[in-house]
């Protein structure tokens, strides 16, 4: 049976076009862990492990995934047959709490394996059925209003078929409204506040009914379900909850309790594909509507989101910009392009990801690399 072989980590450096504010933090210059996997048959794949550089999104970071990889996760990963990525999360999390994205790294680069193995592209054998994802940009909070409308005026005029907000208390309805006023009453918007409100600010946040957004996400904290609920209850505009939804569970939870009317599934904050597609299934039967958010991953993350996004109820645009709205040049060829009517192309007829790394570049920015193998890691100097 073919196994795992070897697991290489990298960390690239990859510097943002411009900083990406949210209300808990700012990134300038992204810290990328990539993995090349490798199984017996001499067969690999890239993938990508979406944490942060710093915990403020979860509580995962770069360094808490690298050593959490090391350790624990490819470990057991490197007990499952390479044929069947759905033992992957199960056998990843056997022992181990949390620490999803360092489980969705592994565990969706063991479905793009299999997809290589087979012949078929990433969204093929995840029952994918969309040729072509509609795209939405997420826009960081700004200085001024004025400078968020310049950015919504650009994002529109490209393409885009959804914008979001980042908002934070005293950078919400003033910018809202400024975009809404400048883009005219049919334009998708909705707001993202990264858990920054309190229900304390529900009558605050009821000022914003009157944008006709087509959702605001996640404004309480990671673990208020109930308090998400008490909130929905007092607003006409739908919750979408992301930080939250850590399962399959926590999406149940969420129906249940009313919390939330739409899912942001990002496969890294749920454990990977398995999760990501109980999620979607469980929402579809709910009737709950799902997109794919994104993380600011390189061209190697972005190909799983996309395989992902192309299922069936992923019905609402996802956070999937072109490679050319984050970085001067991409790690991977071709990059990943939207066209005018703001749609992204699912390369359906490419086995596995469905784009080449361009190592020669990814070695430019390799400042940390690390070989895993089933007994002894063998640590390399970058
Ligand atoms: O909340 O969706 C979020 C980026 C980093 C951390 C959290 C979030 C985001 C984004 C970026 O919104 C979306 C993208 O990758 O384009
Ligand atoms: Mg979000």
């Amino acid at each position: 049976m073919t196994h795992l072989d070897r697991v290489a980590l990298r960390e690239i450096r990859l510097p943002l076009k411009e900083p990406f504010r949210i209300s808990s933090g700012v990134v300038t210059e992204r810290r990328i862990c990539l993995l090349e996997l490798h199984d017996s048959d001499g067969m690999s794949t890239w993938a990508e492990c979406v944490a942060g550089e710093e915990p403020n999104y979860s509580a995962e970071t770069i360094d808490t995934a690298w050593l959490a990889l090391r350790e624990w996760v490819v470990p057991r990963a490197f007990d499952v047959p390479v044929d069947d990525p759905a033992a992957i999360h199960p056998a990843v999390s056997r022992g181990v709490c949390g620490h999803n994205m360092a489980k969705a790294a592994v565990e969706m680069g063991c479905w793009a394996l299999a997809a290589e193995r087979q012949g078929v592209s990433l969204s093929r054998l995840l029952g994918g059925t969309r040729e072509a994802i509609v795209t939405g940009i997420s826009l960081g909070i700004q200085r001024t209003p004025g400078d968020l409308v310049e950015r919504a005026v650009r994002a529109r005029a490209a393409g885009f078929r959804k914008i979001k907000l980042k908002i934070a208390p005293g950078m919400d309805v003033a910018f809202v409204d400024a975009v809404r006023g400048a883009l005219g009453p049919d334009a998708s918007l909705m707001a993202d506040a990264n858990s920054a409100y309190t229900l304390g600010d529900a009558p605050h946040l009821k000022a914003l009914d009157r944008y006709g957004l087509i959702m605001i996400e996640q404004p309480l904290g990671r673990d208020d379900l109930l308090r998400h609920a008490a909130l929905q209850r007092l607003l006409e505009t739908p919750l979408c909850l992301d930080e939250s939804i850590t399962d399959v569970d926590r999406a149940e939870d969420m129906i249940q309790l009313s919390a939330g009317r739409i899912i942001n599934i990002k496969p890294g904050r749920v454990g990977g594909f398995s999760q990501a597609k109980a999620i979607h299934d469980l929402a579809a039967r709910h009737g709950v509507p799902v997109w794919c958010g994104g993380m600011l991953e390189s061209g190697v993350g972005r190909a799983y989101n996309v395989a992902l996004a192309s299922l069936p109820n992923f019905s609402l645009p996802s956070d999937l910009s072109p490679s050319a709205r984050y970085w001067e040049r991409d790690v991977v060829t071709p990059e990943w392009t939207m066209d005018a009517d703001g749609l992204v192309h699912v390369p359906k007829d490419v086995a596995g990801i469905g784009v080449t790394v361009d190592v020669d570049r990814v070695d430019d920015l390799t400042v940390r690399h690390e070989v895993l193998a089933p007994r002894a890691a063998v640590a390399v100097a970058a």
